[in-house]
């Protein structure tokens, strides 16, 4: 029975963090949630109607090293830097959701369902990193294509929706919609959540651009498959667009393999892969989109994919259409699933 804390639990994936805990994803002996000193003295398991042993809510400076096994931050880099080397060093394990820790050397980047193997042992830092969440869903859907014919290139424009900004990104939306509605000329600010207003828009830009004109959501979907797939030349090129979708993320992924495949043979590879559903032409449709993906818990635990196709003039060009929970499967789920894994491999709990 494990003693874990969720660092940001008032957030869109902390809450999503308890509520899958509640389900029993891993058993508990107590959660302590961890959230601003504002959020001290809300009583979640109300809010949430938890049945989990819930301790009193505290700020993360407060957390007592002695008093935990895991604790899983999800409330951005700037707390993981401050606080979660603290908590490691003193033998918590830490289940980082942030970019903080992602490309460090001795710390696993991990999608339990890709690379189970990086937690074979417990990491000596006490740090696991959890991958972004557009990548997440876009190596459960290249790994089995990899297996089959080899990758030599990605190609990926993102569709992300505005749970991805949390619960401030999905309010905005929801309110700079209904102002919209209202008042069809209202232009709506620049700025908020997501630099420019995202009501019946696109808006191209997630993080920062750099001086090479990518922007931070854009390095991810460069970096962090090479390191969980152990493909450190993998060319990956990517656009990443904020779409006016309050929940899932969907990608249109073009892949080049080193040998020839047929749609029937990737399809299948697909099929045979744990926690992916595949649409093919004879579904109908043929293809997920969110508001279906996240209609229904089990649906919000796999990754979608759909509309595959090898390109007519080249047998090895592969194209799919990928759609997930970004906030479940890139995010709570998918670190809730590196604690299920790692007490599966004895060391924690
Ligand atoms: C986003 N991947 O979608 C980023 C962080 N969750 O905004």
């Amino acid at each position: 029975m494990l003693r874990i804390a969720i660092v940001g639990a008032t957030g869109a994936v902390g809450r999503e963090c308890l509520a899958l805990l509640d389900g029993g994803i891993v058993p508990v002996e107590r959660v302590v949630p961890v959230g601003s000193a504002r959020s001290v003295g809300r009583d979640l398991g109300a809010e949430q109607a938890l049945s989990l042993p819930l301790a009193p809510l505290v700020t993360v400076e407060e957390l007592d090293p002695r008093d935990l096994d895991v604790a899983v931050f999800c409330a951005g880099a700037d707390v993981s830097s401050r606080e979660a080397e603290r908590l490691a060093d003193a033998g918590v394990l830490i289940v980082d959701n942030s970019s903080a820790f992602r490309m460090r050397p001795d710390v696993p980047l991990v999608v339990p369902q890709v690379n189970p193997g990086a937690l074979a042992v417990r990491p000596a830092s006490n740090l696991v990193a959890n991958p972004n969440c557009s990548t997440i869903q876009m190596v459960r859907a290249l790994q089995p294509l990899h297996e089959l014919a080899t990758l030599d290139s990605v190609v990926v424009a993102t569709y992300q929706a505005a749970s991805g900004g949390g619960v401030r990104g999905l309010e905005e939306l929801a309110e700079g919609s209904r102002r919209i509605l209202d008042d069809p000329g209202a232009q709506g600010e620049a700025g908020g959540r997501f630099g420019q207003p995202l009501p019946f828009s696109l808006v191209p830009e997630i993080g920062l651009q750099d001086d090479q004109g990518l922007t931070h959501e854009e390095r991810k979907l460069v970096r962090e498959p090479r390191k969980i797939l152990g493909l450190p030349g993998l060319r990956v090129s990517a656009t990443a667009v904020r779409v006016p979708v309050f929940h899932c993320h969907s990608e249109a992924v073009h892949v080049r393999l080193r040998e020839p495949v047929t749609t029937a043979a990737v399809e299948k590879a697909l099929a045979a892969t744990e926690g992916l559903r595949v649409y093919t032409r004879s579904d109908s449709p043929s293809y997920p989109m969110p508001r279906s993906v996240f209609a229904r818990p089990e649906d919000r635990a796999l990754v979608h994919v759909g509309r595959i196709r090898v390109e007519p003039e080249d047998p090895r060009a592969v194209a799919v259409w990928v759609v997930a929970d970004n906030l479940w499967v890139g995010a709570a789920l998918n670190a809730l699933q590196i604690v299920e894994l790692s007490v599966k491999n004895g060391w924690l709990g």
